[in-house]
């Protein structure tokens, strides 16, 4: 049995509004069981919503990439999300958490086109489209009860993407050795999660290659001038007020937020 359009609007439509009003639903799964396919159709319905109110898509997102993130969720293959002009937050900024249910942050490095591309590629490949990269943060909040999800459930919801912010240092990729580099998610100054960037599918170029090919299978690919999330390095952190937080990556300087 597969769902109608409506049925797959309606889920949009749900997790659009727990993503607006910070409250949480039943996992859609719970309900009817649904493809991988047709969970990628909800995440693309929910998305342009989104769009059409006013905010534009700024790139994309990989997730479930690493190890220590598959066994903090209990699944276990990579996934993309989409991520849109109002997600973005100022690097030094100011994340209001009242808004959200139960905010995380991961510890990413962020990688910026520079030409189009399609898939099929490859990651050595996909190093030629890409204009830089620069440290990163995401703060993801799952729209399902108790963060608790199956893989086609996080998927229909964006992957929980929430806000993200890049560094402002942009690096080539051939002037870092991209593959290892020590990743530290500093909370009020502290280390919270220490990691490389090994962990995120192995290299981030493999996971940046991974999602041009992911998205290939839907006839689409990646714009010059997009921003593309490679995955979080280690397992995620709740974040609660008045923290500061701060990823520094090796080689590609650091990425802040203050929380409130
Ligand atoms: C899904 C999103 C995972 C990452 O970097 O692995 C993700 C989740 O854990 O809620 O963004
Ligand atoms: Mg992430």
């Amino acid at each position: 049995m597969s769902l109608s359009t409506e049925q797959k609007n309606s889920f949009a439509s749900q997790l659009h509004a727990a993503a607006r009003s910070g409250h949480q639903v039943p996992m859609l799964t719970a309900e009817t069981s649904f493809s991988m396919v047709e969970a990628y159709d909800i995440q693309e319905a929910l998305i342009q919503k989104r769009i059409d109110e006013g905010a534009p898509l700024v790139g994309m997102k990989m997730g479930l990439t690493s190890l220590a993130k598959m066994e903090q969720m209990g699944v276990d293959s990579p996934i993309y999300g989409h991520l849109t002009s109002d997600m973005l937050l100022d690097d030094g900024g100011t994340l209001d958490l009242s808004v959200y249910g139960h905010p995380r942050v991961e510890p990413e490095v962020a990688f910026i086109m520079a030409e189009d591309i399609k898939g099929p590629t490859t990651s050595a490949q996909v190093a030629l489209a890409v204009k830089g990269v620069c440290a990163a943060l995401e703060v993801i909040d799952s729209r399902y009860e108790n963060f608790k999800f199956t893989l086609n459930d996080v998927v229909a919801d964006n992957a929980s993407s929430t806000r993200f912010v890049l560094g402002t240092e942009l690096h080539p990729v051939d002037s870092v050795p991209l593959g290892n580099l020590g990743m530290v998610l500093e909370v009020d100054g502290e280390p919270a999660q220490i990691g490389s960037s090994a962990a995120i599918f192995e290299h981030p170029l493999k996971s940046l290659a991974a999602l041009v090919n992911m998205l290939a299978t839907r006839d689409r690919g990646l714009k010059a001038g997009q921003i593309v999330l490679a995955g979080g390095a280690t397992a995620a952190v709740a974040l609660s007020d008045n923290q500061r937080v701060r990823v520094r990556v090796q080689g590609l300087g650091d990425a802040s937020f203050f929380t409130k």
